[in-house]
This record gives structure tokens, C-alpha cells and sequence, in this order.
């Protein structure tokens, strides 16, 4: 299985070659979108030793040139790798700085800072370490293997810079910690005695972010530096990535700027596993930023392959970044939207090739399959409001399957797309072979619970490939939105790139990316992949709005700027 070339991405993030993990220090800096990630240098594997910091430049966060890694480990303080962290734009003309973990000398994680080398340089090609590096060296009660991933610093209104760091502290608090260290001067950093939140029973956990959003509903974002509770930040949100379960958990707070304690606003939130997810598919260690040229939060997150190593060291490439996402504070003050940035139109190829149903294909009538024409849909974005007649005929909950509510992916998993409902399954099958013999399914299917209705999504990937040995799970999640307030209409927004399938549902409430190995389209054999709407429920369904475009291949780090100007 080769394959490289048929499941690269055309417009998801990936460096030319080798392997990629967490993103690392994403910033908008002088008219410029810089993006760091986790990059190891000598191949398509994690590879610890060799970690660095890969450095792409873009003006719209479609097209991306390549530089030479920003950091490479080398110094006592970071002899053995150079790990996550983040990018902080400092005011008075000094620019940004890095606060990152070293893997030290002697094996221990550390955080250093870093700061470019000509600060009036556009592209900000090199980076210098000063040789007073670590600025926050391993603390007594932390175990070496467990402190690091330095967040993105912020100024309090007493005029110190604050940094979250994740730490398992042994004893007191427990696991999970995100301590908070404090400084006048970005270098000499001191603990505040209590963490930002401790999830004592979570284990460690990782790439600590915290950001502040607007009033619900406002789609504005916020700078972390300048927006204390008492400037006026509604609500700040807190992202944390459990090693445990491989998962990124969010949940909205209340951040206390004297204490420098963060407390979700829902009930039981001790745990962060208990938080709402970015996305409940396969993404992991995200990270946000504040773009001051658009007034927006963006997001960005890795999403991991999930075929085999083997696999990933033949193709010589393991790892993508999810589309960047503008996120804000839902309506409700609980959940955020997240949203594909909206530079993606640009690779929308115009008019003749944008896509529909042929007249007439507006309904899906039950047990319907109504092929979108006029695309390939290899590399695609479909955007589809549906609209249920009938919601009444929705599957009920109430009886022995209430313990399902608790377990979501488990009853996509028992209820895939396959599985005849009342109100659904009802969506789009993506990166369909014409047979059908392969196809991911992304879906709604309504229930009834309690005299209410329930919607779920999921995204099946049992069909998703005719290989043998890759993951091919389904996905799912309850969606924080009800269905009969929202005039039985639901939306649904599906970006299509080879191997991935990144699903946006109810406006970006809740959010879903698989990563997926066809092996029947996508020009392996040359069969274009198809799209389809379907409904597998009892009732039709109407299809209010669809559009669906082929995307340009963007370009994405196939011309690399040397570090010699040229
Ligand atoms: N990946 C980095 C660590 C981080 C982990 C190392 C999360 O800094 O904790 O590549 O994926």
C-alpha cells in the first residue's frame, strides 16, 4: 500500500515530507500568519531525540511557504528535543517570543524561551536561545517526564506576564495540573501556589490553552493580553489534552485574574473529561491564536493517521493539521462554534464546477441515495441544510436504551448509516466508490427522549476503506442544540480532502474529523470519488439548501525559502 500520493491532502496543512505532530506557537505577526509545529527532521516518525520546530509563513492560511525549522534541539537545555509550546507577541517593538519545553541534558523537561534573531525580518527566519535558557527548570514534586507545553503568556492588570504549564504533581492536587508561573520580565518566572485547574484523577495532561471570548453570540475574538475579566472578556475558555485518552477537552469559564484560577461554569467540571470536545473525532494537542488582522480566534489542531507506522515510514509522511478554524461563544454561553476560516472560499473553483442535485433530488425520500453532480469529489466542500417533515417519527430513547445517551459513539457504532431509523440516519456519504463499496457516511439521526428530541451525528468509517487493518470506527456525539426550536432544520458542512473528512454540524456545534484510506477512488484506479445525500430514515427529508464545491489544490509548502534570502 504506497497510497502516499492518493491520501495526501490538497489543502490541509502537511510539510513536504516526514512527520508532523502538535502545533506549536501559531501567530498573526506584521501582516503575516506564522505556523510552528512539531517536526521531526530525520523521518516519518515521532522520533523524541529529533523534535523541532517546523515554520511555515502564509498571508491567507490556505497557501503556506515552507522555512527551515525555527528550532532545532541542540543546547544543554534542550539537547534532547525541542517540544511543544507557544508564540507571545511582546508590545514596545520587541516582537514575539517562544516559551517551549527542552528535553535537557539530562533527560528532563524544561521551559525555555527563544526570540527572533532580527525581529524586523517579515518572515522571522531565525530564532536565537539565550544561553540563560531554562527559564523555569523542573520544580521539586514533578516528575522529570511531566512539565511542560508552556501556553501562549498573558499580562495581568498588576502588569506581570502569566504562562499556564502542564505538570503531574505528585501528591496535594494530583495529575492533571496547569500550574501558572508569573514574570516581571519574561525571564526570572515564579509559581503561583495554586494551578490554573488540577484534574487530580486525569493523569497528565498536555498543551494547556486558555483564551478569553466575547459576549455569547459575538463572533469577535479577543487578545489574551488585553482582556481581564475586568476589560471586559465575557467568559475565557480552557482546552486541555488528556495523555489517558488521547483527547482535546474544552470547557467555558470563569477566569480569576488575581487568583489566577479558572472555574468551568456547568456543573461537574472538576474532571476535565468530563468537558465538551473541539471535536469528537481524531484530533489532538490544539491550539489557538488571536488574528489582530481579522479580529478572530483561530484554531488548529493535528489530526494523526491512523493506519500503520509501516505505512506512514513507506509514504515517508505521517501527520496533517485540521483546516484552521474561527471559533467563538455560542449563543447559549456554554459551547463554542467553530467555523472553517473563511479564506477557504478561495479554492472554491468557480461556478462551473461548483455542484447540486440534479432537479426534482431536493427530497430524499426514505431509504434515498441522491447523487451531488458536477464535482470530484476527492478534495470538496459541501454545505447542506436539511429540514425533517416529520418529527415525530424520531426512534425513542425512553426504554432500555437510555444508557446510550451516556455513550453516543457507542450508538453510532450500534446505529450506523446502514441502520434503518425513524428520523434519519440522514447526511451525506462522502468519498463514495459508484458501487458504494466504499463510502465515510456523515450523519444526523433524531431520538426521542423524555418528551424532547435528541439529535446525534456521526461519522461511520466502517466502509470507509477496503482495507484490512486500518481504524475504521464510528464517531459520534449528542448535538447541544434542539432540533424542534430550530424548526425541525439542521445544517451540515463537510470538507472533503483524500483523507480526511471534517465535519461541521449545526453551525459548527459540533465538530468531527476522521482521517480515512480509500482505496478504491481518489485516482488510484482513476474512479473520481463521489458524493451523495441519503436518508436511511422512514420519513422523506428535504434538502433546503445544498452546495457543494470541488476545491483547488492549495499550495502548501512546495516552495521552501532558504535561509539565505533566496
Ligand atoms: N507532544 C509534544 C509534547 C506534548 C505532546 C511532543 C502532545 O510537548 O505534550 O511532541 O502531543
Amino acid at each position: 500500500h504506497g497510497g502516499g500520493k492518493r491520501i495526501r491532502t490538497a489543502y490541509h496543512f502537511q510539510p513536504a515530507k516526514n512527520w508532523q505532530n502538535d502545533p506549536n506557537g501559531p501567530m498573526y505577526h506584521n501582516g503575516v500568519y506564522h505556523f510552528f509545529y512539531q517536526y521531526n527532521p530525520g523521518g516519518a516518525t515521532w522520533g523524541t531525540g529529533n523534535l523541532s520546530w517546523g515554520h511555515s509563513v502564509s498571508g491567507d492560511l490556505v497557501n503556506w511557504l515552507a522555512l527551515a525549522p525555527a528550532l532545532v534541539p541542540g543546547s544543554p537545555f534542550d539537547a534532547n528535543g525541542c517540544w511543544s509550546g507557544s508564540a507571545t507577541v511582546l508590545p514596545g517593538g520587541i516582537g514575539p517570543a517562544f516559551l517551549y519545553t527542552g528535553i535537557d541534558a539530562a533527560g528532563d523537561q524544561v521551559q525555555n524561551v527563544a526570540f527572533p534573531k532580527d525581529p524586523s525580518d517579515p518572515l522571522l527566519r531565525d530564532w536565537v536561545k539565550p544561553a540563560y535558557n531554562p527559564v523555569i527548570p523542573l520544580p521539586s514534586g514533578v516528575p522529570g517526564d511531566s512539565f511542560r507545553d508552556p501556553s501562549t503568556a498573558w499580562v495581568g492588570r498588576d502588569g506581570l506576564w502569566r504562562v499556564a504549564v502542564s505538570a503531574a504533581v505528585v501528591g496535594g492536587e494530583g495529575g492533571g495540573s496547569t500550574l501558572v508561573y508569573r514574570s516581571k520580565d519574561f525571564r526570572r518566572w515564579e509559581r503561583n501556589p495554586a494551578p490554573l485547574h488540577a484534574s487530580g484523577k486525569a493523569g497528565m495532561v498536555e498543551c494547556p490553552d486558555l483564551f478569553p471570548v466575547a459576549a455569547p453570540g459575538h463572533e469577535e475574538g479577543l487578545d489574551l493580553s488585553s482582556s481581564s475579566p475586568a476589560a471586559g472578556a465575557a467568559r475565557h475558555v480552557l482546552k486541555l489534552s488528556v495523555m489517558d485518552t488521547l483527547q482535546d477537552y474544552y470547557a467555558v469559564g470563569v477566569y480569576d485574574d488575581a487568583a489566577d484560577t479558572f472555574t468551568p461554569v456547568e456543573e461537574d467540571g472538576e474532571d476535565c473529561r468530563s468537558w465538551r470536545r473541539f471535536d469528537y473525532g481524531h484530533v489532538y494537542a490544539a491550539k489557538s491564536f488571536f488574528d489582530a488582522g481579522k479580529r478572530r480566534r483561530v484554531l488548529w489542531a493535528w489530526a494523526n493517521e491512523s493506519d500503520s507506522q509501516a505505512d506512514d515510514i513507506a509514504r515517508g509522511w505521517s501527520g496533517v493539521q485540521i483546516f484552521p478554524r474561527k471559533v467563538w461563544l455560542d449563543a447559549d454561553g456554554k459551547q463554542l462554534r467553530q467555523w472553517p476560516v473563511e479564506e477557504i472560499e478561495t479554492l472554491r473553483i468557480p461556478n462551473n464546477r461548483r455542484a447540486g442535485l440534479l432537479p426534482g433530488a431536493d427530497q430524499v425520500n426514505a431509504g434515498g441515495l441522491n447523487e451531488i453532480v458536477g464535482v470530484a469529489g476527492a478534495q470538496a466542500d459541501v454545505e447542506a441544510v436539511f429540514e425533517v417533515p416529520a418529527l415525530e417519527n424520531a426512534e425513542s430513547l425512553d426504554d432500555d436504551h437510555s444508557n446510550w445517551l451516556l455513550d453516543p459513539q457507542r450508538l453510532c457504532g450500534e446505529k450506523g448509516a446502514s441502520v434503518r431509523g425513524g428520523v434519519g440516519p440522514f447526511g451525506l456519504l462522502v468519498l463514495a466508490s459508484g458501487d458504494l463499496h466504499e463510502h465515510t457516511a456523515v450523519f444526523f439521526r433524531v431520538f426521542r427522549y423524555q418528551g424532547k428530541y435528541k439529535t446525534l451525528m456521526c461519522t461511520d468509517l466502517t466502509r470507509s476503506s477496503t482495507r484490512a487493518g486500518v481504524y475504521k470506527p464510528a464517531y459520534g456525539a449528542f448535538v447541544d442544540m434542539d432540533i424542534e426550536e430550530h424548526g425541525a432544520v439542521i445544517s451540515l458542512r463537510t470538507l472533503v480532502d483524500h483523507s480526511v473528512v471534517e465535519s461541521f454540524g449545526a453551525g459548527g456545534r459540533t465538530c468531527m474529523t476522521a482521517r480515512v484510506y480509500p482505496e478504491e477512488t481518489t485516482a488510484g484506479n482513476g474512479e473520481e470519488s463521489r458524493l451523495y445525500v441519503f436518508n436511511n430514515g422512514t420519513g422523506a427529508v428535504k434538502v433546503a439548501r445544498l452546495e457543494a464545491w470541488e476545491l483547488a489544490t492549495a499550495s502548501v509548502n512546495v516552495v521552501t525559502v532558504g535561509d539565505d534570502g533566496g
